[in-house]
């Protein structure tokens, strides 16, 4: 299927949390050549430079790190994410996990408009459902499945309208979820994939049933990709590694059988700090699972050695 128009969308954003760099994720994604992978491919692919955060005042909050910078971010992403999938597959490219917050509720707000269930796909070694309440390092990167549940309160930032269902959302890759998300998950219908699963089971079996839950509700189906899901000895350009991720075969065969699928409507990909990075192959393994999510094939790619 090669004829999709990508949209790229640079979300520059560096406030989930306090160690900087995600800033220049998107211009290492594009200096790493990811329109060019995606036109390879047959697709269209339009690069609508980076969005800003609309104008904001700083405050001081005892708790959070940098909550009206976040608030910001999330109005402006949350419109670049409605317009982008009114107009084609868009991909963000980040830019922390705090992104998140904005783009999963514009595509709440466009499935909305189309009458059409959302789905999420959460490739993370780390839940991120915290609330501003729940967290105890303050980085709202860690709070992004909290928000679009509504899970807790999140003063100041848009409200959500109607929350994501739990039974929507796939969290694969977990080996680090702190004590008050673990007991607050456990109590969801959220489905949770941890390591030692993927270890014994492997990973294309739980992704294959989500997908399955998902072509047949008609969903559409929001995929997001921290670098930490990768195992840091293969992805080391992230502020958060966790020993143990996934390997790069298991990465490609996700992105594969959503490539298959069809289903994938937007993409994030999010806390490459390229600060971290060495020789860039954070940013480039990151471009090639993008790729395989559009349909490049095992056979078809460029021998590369990370
Ligand atoms: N991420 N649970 C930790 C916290 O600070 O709340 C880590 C969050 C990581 C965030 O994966 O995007
Ligand atoms: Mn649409
Ligand atoms: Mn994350
Ligand atoms: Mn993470």
């Amino acid at each position: 299927m090669a004829d999709k128009t990508c949209i790229l969308i640079g979300a520059p954003v560096d406030s989930g949390k306090r160690r900087a760099g995600c800033l220049m994720g998107p211009d290492a994604y594009r200096t790493a050549g990811l329109g060019r992978a995606i036109m390879d491919l047959g697709h269209g692919v339009e690069d609508r430079g980076n969005v800003a955060p609309r104008p904001y005042t700083e405050r001081s909050d005892p708790k959070l790190h940098a909550p009206e910078e976040t608030i910001a971010w999330t109005e402006s992403l949350a419109e670049a994410a409605e317009a982008g999938l009114r107009d084609g597959l868009p991909i963000f490219m980040g830019g922390d996990h705090a992104l998140s917050l904005g783009t999963v509720l514009g595509a709440m707000r466009h499935a909305e408009a189309e009458s059409r269930p959302l789905f999420v796909l959460w490739l993370d070694a780390h839940s991120d459902y915290h609330t501003p309440e729940t967290t105890d390092s303050g980085n709202l990167h860690g709070t992004p499945l909290g928000y679009v549940t509504a899970r807790g309160d999140f003063p100041g930032f848009p409200p959500v309208a109607t929350p994501l269902p739990q039974e929507n959302i796939a969290i694969i890759g977990l080996r680090s979820v702190d004590p008050a998300e673990r007991s607050a998950l456990q109590q969801t219908r959220i489905q949770r994939v941890d390591m030692r699963d993927i270890d014994e089971n492997g990973i294309a079996r739980p992704l294959g049933a989500f997908l399955e839950r998902v072509a047949a509700a008609g969903g559409m189906l929001h995929v997001s990709l921290d670098v930490d899901f990768l195992d840091p000895a293969v992805a080391p350009a992230v502020g958060t590694t966790v020993p143990g991720g996934a390997t790069i075969r298991e990465a490609h065969l996700v992105m594969e059988m959503l490539h298959d699928s069809g289903l994938m409507t937007s993409l994030d990909l999010v806390e490459l700090n390229p600060f971290l990075d060495e020789r860039g192959r954070t940013a480039q393994v990151m471009v090639d699972l993008a790729a395989s999510a559009l349909g490049r094939r095992v056979f078809d790619r460029p021998t590369r050695a990370y």
